[in-house]
């Protein structure tokens, strides 16, 4: 996109109208609030729905796979971005992805909320997974759209839709998840396609006026020869794909273990493959290709923070079903109430953070410290929540608090880390992948998540110490290497703040 392009669209979009930002923020806040509700609602109940047994409403799958399925699930979520940023750069634009996607959504939990059997289970996940990929990257990239280069807005745009994502994740287990563990699950999931519903309606009845040009040019078309050969190796690789499964099922060499192997190790081929692609592409600048470069450390940060504050929705929330004291001061607790707490620490702590970084103003941490930061927070995070077992032994029920701590700790990390990185992606980018560069920037919690399927294995409350242990000091000592190398990661940002 060219420069002079960029200014008409951001000409186009009213420049104020929610809280001194674009008027497109609020379009895209309450239609990432809807959508997060789905979410996280859907995600509340689903591993409870998953390993219950049948005559409970569940599907009776053992807990460990259920757990496994849980992390395979957030991993290919996110890793679907990769179609939803190459369909909007290349054939739709942002704006369209983010509708057809919403749909898909909708439907997937509209398949959930009827009684079924495991195969409509898989129908559901696989429109999520494909509708979520569709809208969740291209939605954020529509907010640096509507900014231009020197608007210093920018990042307090991304920490306000962030609070949007996180009022959806907090709301969304108290009612779907208290609906869902209380009355039906199916009632739950048919909650969760209302609120997509709703998401769609914000969106499309009100792009027009607040989102003006942003999200509806296709910054890179694809020419009518690269389509003719593209489609092509699609229909190919579709093919291939279909050959695979129909021969790798019934003669067992594609089992769920190889499955979850598989996604493990697509999570980190995809981002090598993005990296390489992006940074040969004839069409990316030598500043832009010393931007990719600073990216892969941060990615690589990213990817281990997402791995711990991921588990907070597998691991801690089987923590919180099955070691701790749910009868605590009087009232009986859900576990799928500790869902909420992220969420709401989040919504009470962002303005904190927007504030600080703005009283810091050039005396603030640079990116790359940031994201040092966000990984000493999660590493502390785990070690915190191994202490109850090393003072109490494993035996016995926890008090709630530990969790509840645990929960805040990962937050000081989660806002270093997740708007700051939405926002430097966004200004980080090569122009010619605009939308693919924030499918990376989700690939780091595909990738997280996929990794997570592979060690959620080792868990088990015998092992419960060493496992945070290793894993919070993994964090740690992450940390402590970025923190010696931010100042070159920042010089490789060139000027980029
Ligand atoms: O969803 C995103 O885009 C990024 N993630 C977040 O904003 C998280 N703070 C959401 S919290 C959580 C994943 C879901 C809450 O319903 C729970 C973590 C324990």
């Amino acid at each position: 996109m060219s420069a002079m392009n960029k200014q008409k669209i951001v000409s186009s979009v009213p420049q104020k109208g929610f809280f001194g930002h674009p008027k497109g923020l609020l379009t895209l806040f309450f239609t990432e609030f809807w959508e997060r509700f789905s979410y996280y609602g859907m995600r509340a109940i689903l591993v409870f729905y998953m390993y219950y047994e049948v005559s409970k409403g569940g599907l009776g799958i053992d807990e460990t796979t259920a757990l496994a399925i849980m992390s395979i699930y957030g991993s290919l979520v996110y890793m679907s971005g990769i179609i939803g940023g190459w369909l909007a750069d290349r054939i739709f634009g942002t704006s369209k992805a983010v509708f057809y996607g919403g749909i898909l959504i909708m439907l997937g939990h509209i398949v959930l909320a009827f009684p079924g059997n495991i195969s409509m289970f898989f129908i559901s996940m696989a429109l999520i997974i494909i509708g979520t990929g569709m809208l969740k990257p291209n939605i954020s990239s529509i907010i640096g759209d509507m900014y231009s280069e020197e608007d210093n807005r920018r990042d307090a745009g991304f920490s306000i839709f962030y609070m949007g994502i996180n009022l959806g994740g907090f709301l969304s287990p108290l009612v779907v998840g208290t609906v869902g563990m209380n009355y039906s699950f199916h009632l739950g999931f048919g909650i969760a396609a209302i609120g997509m519903f709703l998401g769609l309606i914000v969106f499309v009845f009100t792009k027009k006026k607040n989102l003006g040009l942003a999200g509806t040019y296709v910054p890179n078309p694809l020419s009518p020869a690269e389509k003719k050969k593209v489609f092509t190796r699609i229909g190919l690789g579709a093919a291939l794909i279909g050959a695979l499964i129909a021969v790798g099922i019934p003669t067992g060499l594609l089992t769920f273990d190889t499955f979850i192997a598989l996604v493990g190790v697509l999570g980190i081929l995809l981002p090598t493959a993005y990296f390489v692609t992006m940074y040969r592409s004839p069409k990316t600048t030598e500043t832009e290709r010393s931007r990719i470069l600073a990216y892969i450390p941060l990615f690589i940060a990213s990817v281990m923070f997402w791995a711990i504050q991921e588990q907070g929705s597998t691991i801690l929330a089987n923590y919180a079903d099955k070691r701790t004291q749910l009868d605590f001061a009087g009232i009986h607790i859900s576990p799928a109430w500790f869902q909420s707490l992220n969420p709401l620490f989040i919504i009470t702590l962002a303005p904190v953070f927007a504030w600080l970084w703005v009283k810091l103003g050039n005396r603030q941490p640079s990116v790359p410290t940031k994201f040092a930061l966000s990984l000493l927070f999660a590493g502390l995070s785990f070690l915190v929540i191994l202490l109850p077992a090393y003072f109490g032994g494993t035996d016995s029920l926890v008090n709630p608090l530990w969790l509840v701590l645990s929960y805040l700790i990962v937050v000081f990390g989660e806002l270093c880390l997740s708007p700051v990185g939405l926002s430097a992606t966004t200004k980080l980018a090569p122009a010619a992948f605009s939308a693919q560069m924030m499918s990376l920037w989700f690939l780091s919690s595909a990738a997280a998540q996929a990794i997570n399927a592979q060690i959620v294995k080792f868990y088990t409350p015998e092992t419960e110490m060493q496992y945070f242990g290793v894993i919070g000091g993994a964090s740690i000592v992450l940390s402590i290497i970025l923190f010696a190398l931010s100042p070159k990661i920042q010089s490789y940002m060139k000027g980029v703040r």
